[in-house]
């Protein structure tokens, strides 16, 4: 058996080229990396790049080591950039051949529109997945000692991951992302679901489709001015693995009956040995007021009363972050993870920005200009770590919210703003993939979170100073790092993607029910070594190259790096919508 291990490891290729499955838009920068397992004393490879028919049309250049990273004691990379015209390609350097690499506008067409197949799964309310209806029950309004206080209809909104919690802060954000992709790249979207998920056509953008699906379920969380809520089900919903439909998490209520829904109150919460840190109100009261506000900005609920519904509730929800500065953050039941959200004024700087937008009054614009300058760079860009969703949204929207609205000198400072974050991440990005972010739990989420940031920054100055870097980050979500895969389940098509995430849904359906999941991303080994219940269910696939700092496996018992986020999908939906070559994206532009 030892024998057959060793031929078998041998039989490994220790030279691998890493490309981009999804594939490369013709004016982009285009670098394929090459990894070497083994220290080379040259180290030096040549590569040339031949188009489908084998012909020659890069001819040989020569590259150093950009030196090692991760598993790789050698990296190369492999620029190939003056390759413009659409086509299919192969990179061949050390013996070894990459993947077919795509070039062309459309590369990037319907990517935005697959992700939104994840959001439809996790639909709470009606699951056009399964349809049918779950968690029709929620949920417990509780107070902190866990009492019921009374019985509120909150059953919609989206399942936070592989288990069910619901969450205002990752949900907000979420219908906040698709609501901008709608309003800045609406023509990427299709039009193939109804509103409640099931196939069939509109008229109304899929993306706007799923966008209401979360508006609604905001609007049951803050049914009144003097209740906002920002939890629903805690993590005793751990305790089964079961599917959406069959959820038999038990509260003390019963098998799969009421949720407990957990108000902001500004005050620590937690009903067992755990408590957050909460002291205020505006970090959740600002993502409500952001979301409504654009919602109603865009009249995106299709109704004209809904759509004064929801300005008076984002005015209502931002005086309440006002009145309640400090975070809201979610409340740990039996478990110690929680999302520890400490910034609240980037929250605020958005909801300011957007109340700005849609009623021009002058007190928003200088309430966003003041958040703004309270926190100029979100605090995990250029750090080495952080704690669990510490930092959150990834990306400071209101920025780019504030230079929309604001005049000159606004524009100024939001663009100045975001250049700061972004060459903090690039300083530390002088690795063969240039990756700069940290490596914490849904690393994706801040890879994708840094990508979109250098792509608005570059949109709103023409300043390309980091296009490369803005480049590597998309390109290492879909197949430039170390374990060659795209980090989208069953996105692209033909390329290599997560098979066997932290889904209790790919388990029994096989993982093309889950199809457009991003999944969290390889984490620190020392983060995956210290979490509590992970085991690994088989031998480890890509063991070669899961040997330094960072870990990735395609594992169904890891759910660190292989678990499907809503937010994080959600948050790519913004960038995988800009690339489109549809009206205005990015693949469109010369
Ligand atoms: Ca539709
Ligand atoms: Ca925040």
């Amino acid at each position: 058996m030892i024998l057959l291990a060793t031929l078998l490891a041998a039989a490994e290729p220790r030279f691998v080229i890493r490309v981009n499955h999804v594939g490369y838009l013709p004016d982009a920068p285009k670098v394929a990396v090459a990894c070497s397992l083994d220290a080379d004393p040259r180290r030096n490879v040549s590569f040339t790049v031949a188009d489908e028919t084998g012909r020659v049309i890069q001819r040989a250049r020569s590259v150093r080591s950009g030196g090692a990273f991760g598993p790789c004691a050698e990296t190369y990379r492999l620029d190939f950039s003056s390759v413009r015209a659409a086509g299919r390609y192969v990179i061949e350097a050390g013996g070894v051949k990459s993947p077919t690499i795509r070039v062309g506008r459309d590369v990037y067409d319907g990517g935005a529109d697959t992700l939104l197949y994840y959001l439809r799964q996790q639909r709470s309310g009606f699951n056009p997945y399964f349809r049918d209806s779950v968690h029709r029950l929620d949920g417990f309004v509780v107070d902190d000692t866990g009492r019921v206080v009374k019985f509120q209809p909150v059953s919609g909104g989206w399942a936070d991951a592989s288990d069910y919690l619901q969450y205002v802060t990752t949900s907000a954000t979420a219908t906040y992302h698709l609501l901008l992709s709608y309003r800045d790249h609406r023509s990427a979207f299709d039009d193939k679901f109804l509103g409640n998920g099931l196939p069939g056509s509109n008229g109304v953008a899929d993306v706007l489709d799923e966008a209401r699906h979360g508006l609604s379920w905001l609007l049951q969380m803050f049914p009144s001015d003097l209740e906002m809520y920002n939890q629903l089900g805690d993590d005793r919903d751990h305790v089964y693995l079961d599917l959406l439909t069959t959820d038999s998490s038990d509260y003390g209520w019963g098998k799969g009956k009421q949720r407990p829904v957990y108000p902001c109150t500004g005050r620590p919460q937690g009903l067992f040995q755990g408590k957050n840190r909460s002291t205020g109100f505006a970090s959740t009261a600002g993502k409500y007021a952001s979301t409504f506000a654009l919602a109603a900005r865009l009249r995106a609920s299709g109704s004209d009363s809904l759509d004064a519904v929801l300005k008076r509730k984002a005015i209502f929800a931002f005086a309440l972050g006002e009145q309640f500065p400090g975070a809201c953050q979610t409340a740990p039941g039996r478990s110690p993870y929680f999302y520890e959200e400490e910034n609240w004024v980037d929250d605020m700087e958005l909801a300011a920005a957007e109340l700005h937008a849609l009623t021009g009054e002058r007190k928003y614009l200088d309430a966003a200009r003041r958040y703004a300058e309270r926190e100029p760079v979100t605090p995990w860009m250029g750090a080495d770590s952080a704690r669990h969703y510490e930092w959150y949204p990834w990306w400071n929207a209101g920025h780019y919210a504030l230079w929309k609205t604001g005049g000159a000198a606004e524009r100024a400072t939001a663009a100045n703003f975001y250049r700061l974050g972004l060459a903090l991440v690039a300083a530390r990005a002088t690795n063969g993939f240039r990756v700069g972010i940290p490596f914490i739990w849904c690393s994706n989420d801040l890879m994708a979170s840094f990508a979109t940031q250098a792509m608005l920054y570059r949109r709103m100055t023409g300043d390309t100073r980091f296009r490369e870097f803005e480049q590597a980050a998309i390109d290492w979500l879909f197949g430039t790092n170390p374990w060659g895969t795209s980090m989208v389940v069953g996105y692209p098509r033909g390329g290599r993607w997560p098979r066997d995430p932290h889904s209790v849904v790919s388990m029994q359906f096989g993982p093309e029910a889950i199809t457009g999941g991003l999944v969290d991303g390889p984490v620190y080994r020392s983060i995956y070594g210290n979490l509590r219940g992970i085991a690994l269910r088989k031998p480890d696939v890509d063991s070669l190259f899961n040997t330094g700092f960072i870990v990735w496996h395609d594992d169904l018992g890891d759910y660190s790096t292989n678990e499907p986020i809503m937010d994080g999908t959600a948050n790519l939906v913004v960038l995988l919508s800009a690339l489109s070559s549809r009206a205005g994206g990015e693949g469109s532009r010369r």
